[in-house]
């Protein structure tokens, strides 16, 4: 049986959502799931598999789907893993943006100093991998043009991102570097709500929800690939969309 990209893909969110018999995981890891470390091996493979594949498919140069103004929801749906009440609430007076890894100029970055970079507004659909979508207006500095700001080695292959709650996140170069991913300091014309990311989250249109990271603290240029908070959790690395 010759199986396609999307058969792995469907399989895969069958055996995240639980949905999948035993005789089919057996069927489609090759091994007894009574052995678990085997299952995880197999199925790391088949990720790392789906995660070359979607590379691949989804080219640099592809734009994410844009929207009128109109369709754009003021107030957005908050998602993290512990509620918004517990979200960081950042001081502009003492955040640092810190950089590392691959890059010349190391010098942290005042909330202030990033506001007075270039920004540009686009209309995007946000969508979680929990179920839900939503198109909202973000107005930001496009990575490319941050990273060409700090010196930072384009040549390399990843970019790295540490948040304030714990939760970390990398892009392939190729993503960080497309013209809709987004250092967002606004959202929906007004200063990014504490819960959604102040003073900036990462807006990749071109990625599931959980690679946009919020209340990013580091950020950081290197050829290790990152390790993702969901992406440990069993996600996929890629999550192109
Ligand atoms: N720092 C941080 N970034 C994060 C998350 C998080 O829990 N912490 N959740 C991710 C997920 S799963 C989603 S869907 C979006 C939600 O962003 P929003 O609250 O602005 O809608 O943030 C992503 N970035
Ligand atoms: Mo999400």
């Amino acid at each position: 049986m010759i199986r396609t990209p999307r058969d792995f893909t469907f399989a895969r969110r069958q055996l995240l959502g639980g949905g999948v018999t035993l005789g089919a995981l057996t069927l489609l890891t090759g091994c007894d799931v009574s052995d678990s470390d085997a299952v995880q091996a197999a199925l790391a493979r088949v990720s790392a598999w789906n995660d070359r594949v979607q590379a691949s498919l989804f080219g640099p140069d592809r734009l994410a789907p844009t929207f009128p103004e109109s369709m754009a929801i003021k107030d957005f749906r908050y998602n993290a893993w512990y509620g918004p009440e517990q979200a960081p609430r950042l001081d502009p007076a003492d955040y640092r943006l810190l950089l590392a890894g691959r890059i010349a100029d190391k010098r942290p970055w005042t909330v202030a100093a990033l506001h007075a970079l270039p920004q540009v507004t686009q209309i995007t659909r946000h969508v979680c991998v929990e179920g839900w979508s939503m198109i909202g207006k973000w107005t930001g500095t496009p990575l490319r043009t941050f990273l060409e700001r700090i010196g930072a080695d384009t040549t390399a292959r990843y970019v790295g991102f540490e948040c304030a709650d714990g939760y970390y996140e990398g892009l392939d170069m190729p993503t960080a570097l497309h013209p809709q991913t987004l250092m967002a300091f606004r959202l929906h014309d007004e200063l990014l709500p504490h819960r959604h990311g102040f003073p900036f989250k990462l807006r990749i249109p071109t990625k599931l929800g959980f690679k946009n990271p919020k209340f990013v603290t580091t950020l950081y240029v290197t050829d290790k690939q990152p390790r993702g908070y969901w992406t440990d959790r069993g996600y996929n690395w890629f999550s192109g969309l």
